[in-house]
């Protein structure tokens, strides 16, 4: 029997093996594993190559709302064309509900963002800045069933920030029906009070945006979120953990057998505060929340993702232009950070960065990167063995990685809707040299390959995690 592709000659690693191995596909599916598999309609040679299951992006951000006069950098077919730069064939961006809207309004501007534009596969999830008596009750039982299986909730920004009643009502929903809530941790009034007190001493360029959120906001949040999930007894997902205070939080829980878990992100390992000093407005390129600490800090982060404290790697995608009245210099952000557009690139470069300074440098090993770069996502996000694995019956998402070729990262190679990367000049090892979608060549070698709407949207079970708290 004839397969569509096989990939012949690579070394396939999965989150808990190494093997040489040639894989085949048919119809989108990895549907054999071994050698010698038989004649293809395509064969692609691997040798010297790592054969990796696609990376699964879990946190970005796409064609979001950011405030009058911002827009963000990135739609549905530019951030996932980078995603595939990348390495990635699958991303989880954000519904963003924007208050007094319902649920299945915001659901259908997203889809209508996404229709047909998407080079990736992508699946949303909520954020939950409305928790009505309607949007608790009905909407999401209705939404968690048809497969939108997971929720964020913001403890801080204006709009956004959910009252500890308001994220307790929220968690306990998340428990009857088996949804798995994420938490962006920082303590609001406390960035207010700090923000108002900077402010109020001219300290306004980009690089305060770090003192008016320090490790302290970020901890004492991660505290509340946990405390507030145990009383409710259902499982959270702490997100873009930047800090050793945070971390020890959630590895303290999990040590008394709470379902706390955590994810870090590039920023964290390789940015640190002294960033967003640059010259005029150029550490505006660096503010995103919770912002980069210290070397200690890293060294924490890289603690986490080593012993499990953190489960998943994401990138936190979340674009602006630099050099755009709409972006990073909206002229109100000259004014002070307060007003510059919090976030800041990463889909593309997530990978790259983990693979160089985890694995080439022995932090952590080829499997435990397989793990935190797309197995644990689709393990936690109720996306697996259809994603997240090179095992037969699973979608043949595959990205083939060299693992030696060395080069500095610059913004043109990441093809995203930004116009900067915050890790410009960063020299890495190991770089995605083709990304494959069910069985369909995205990206080769620095081209893009693929076409627009090959990606496509994924309903998702309830995840494992989120499953053992019902009842
Ligand atoms: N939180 C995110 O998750 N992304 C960008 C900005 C933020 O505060
Ligand atoms: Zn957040
Ligand atoms: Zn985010």
């Amino acid at each position: 029997m004839t397969f569509d592709v096989v990939i012949r000659g690579g070394t396939v690693a999965t989150a808990s093996d190494t093997f040489a191995c040639d894989v085949a596909i048919r119809d989108g599916r990895i549907v054999a594993l071994g050698h010698d598999l038989g004649p293809a309609a395509e064969v692609i040679d691997a040798t010297g190559k790592l054969v990796l299951p696609g990376g699964i992006d879990s946190h970005v951000h796409f064609a979001q709302p950011s405030g009058p006069d911002v827009v963000m950098a990135d739609d549905f077919a530019s951030g996932t064309r980078s995603a595939a730069f990348g390495g990635n064939t699958t991303v989880l961006p954000f519904c963003m509900q924007e208050k007094g809207q319902s649920l299945r309004a915001a659901l259908k501007a997203y889809h209508a963002k996404a229709e047909g534009e998407c080079y990736v596969d992508v699946s949303f999830h909520l954020v939950i800045a409305d928790a009505t008596p309607q949007v608790l009750g009905q909407e999401l039982p209705a939404l968690v069933a048809d497969g939108y299986t997971s929720f964020k909730v913001f403890m801080t920004y204006e709009g956004l920030a959910l009252s500890d009643r308001e994220m307790l009502e929220v968690m306990a929903t998340a428990r009857e029906t088996g949804a798995l809530v994420m938490v962006h941790a920082e303590n609001y009034d406390a960035i207010r009070f700090m923000t108002d007190r900077l402010e109020q001493a001219g300290k306004t360029a980009p690089h305060f945006h770090a003192a008016s959120r320090p490790i302290v906001v970020e901890r004492e949040a991660t505290h509340r979120a946990i405390s507030l999930a145990e009383l409710v007894d259902v499982p959270v997902m702490i997100v873009h953990v930047s800090n050793r205070e945070s971390m020890e939080e959630i590895r303290r829980a999990q040590g008394k057998g709470l379902k706390v878990y955590g994810e870090t992100c590039p920023q964290y390992l390789v940015l640190t505060e002294a960033d967003l000093e640059g010259l005029n407005m150029e550490g505006a390129k660096y503010v995103c929340s919770p912002p980069p600490r210290d070397r200690a800090s890293q060294d924490a982060c890289w603690e986490g993702l080593r012993t499990g404290v953190f489960s998943v790697f994401s990138s936190d995608h979340c674009p602006f232009r630099y050099d755009d009245p709409q972006g990073k210099l909206t002229p109100k952000g000259r004014t002070s950070f307060r007003w510059v557009p919090n976030g800041i690139p990463g889909v593309a470069a997530r990978l790259p960065i983990l693979f160089s300074e985890g694995v080439v440098k022995g932090r952590i090993d080829l499997n435990r990167f397989v793990a935190l770069t797309s197995t644990n996502h689709a393990k936690t996000y109720g996306l697996y063995p259809r994603k997240g694995t090179i095992a037969i019956g699973s979608d043949a998402d595959i990205v083939i990685w060299d693992p030696e070729r060395t080069l500095a990262i610059t913004h043109d190679l990441l093809k995203d809707g930004s116009d900067y990367t915050p890790y410009e000049g960063l020299e890495v090892t190991g770089w995605p040299v083709l990304t494959m979608v069910r069985g369909r060549a995205v990206m080769r070698d620095g081209e893009l390959v693929g076409t627009k709407g090959h990606g496509a949207y994924l309903t998702r079970e309830r995840s494992p995690l989120a499953q053992a708290a019902q009842g």
